[in-house]
């Protein structure tokens, strides 16, 4: 898949998917800790399904896509102990039920479990990428923020979204469908750690 391609030919939904007012709120220290909280939460739900997308996809990928697909396994497990660590700290809770949005993408997630090879590391590269970009556009965030704003922007991430764009790419094929999908509904995602707040508060 050309990935380049991708960013080149959809810059209105990567740009709502990346400069979305909750980000440029973690920027400006305008959203509340309590949306943050709710955020947080739900996003470690998300990781933990993006594990079981990911770690399938790891087992029935060709040999050139492994090494990158293991890598970033690993890195999803460890995400996973972070944010329980994190749950320690700021007294999140991580049994909270799935809010709509983050049920609406497991399931895009278990539909990409049943696409062909190409296309799922295609829509892994999109939902890696835009997350990439997205915290990039907050940073450095708000001093109470900052924290997460640098776990989400290192340059190891960045080589790793620069390897699934390789994968994805030597994999070939086109799937513009797909990664609009992934952008909608990261919008949605973020959306709801807004809506989910004080009646009112951050819009
Ligand atoms: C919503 N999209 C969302 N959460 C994440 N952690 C990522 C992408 C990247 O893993």
């Amino acid at each position: 898949m050309p990935t380049a391609d991708l960013l080149r030919d959809h810059p209105a939904g990567w740009e709502r998917a990346t400069r979305h007012p909750f980000l440029l709120g973690v920027r400006d220290g305008t959203v509340p800790a309590r949306a943050f909280d709710t955020w947080l939460a739900q996003d470690h739900h998300y990781v933990g399904d993006l594990l079981r997308f990911q770690a399938r996809l790891l087992a029935r990928a060709p040999r050139p896509a492994q090494a990158v697909l293991a890598a970033g396994t690993v890195a999803l497990v460890e995400e996973l102990a972070w944010f329980e660590e994190l749950a320690g700290r700021r007294g999140l809770d991580l049994d909270a039920p799935r809010l709509p949005a983050t049920a609406a993408y497991a399931g895009l997630l278990e539909r990409l479990d049943a696409a062909d090879v190409p296309t799922a590391v295609g829509a892994l590269w999109a939902i890696e990428r835009v997350y990439l970009d997205a915290w990039t556009a907050a940073a450095p965030g708000a001093p109470e923020y900052a924290e997460y704003v640098a776990h989400w922007t290192t340059p190891g991430f960045a080589a790793y979204v620069d390897g699934l764009a390789a994968a994805a790419d030597a994999l070939g094929g086109r799937h513009d469908d797909v990664v609009l999908t992934v952008l909608d509904a990261e919008v949605a995602f973020w959306d709801m750690a807004l809506g989910d707040g004080a009646p009112g508060d951050a819009r």
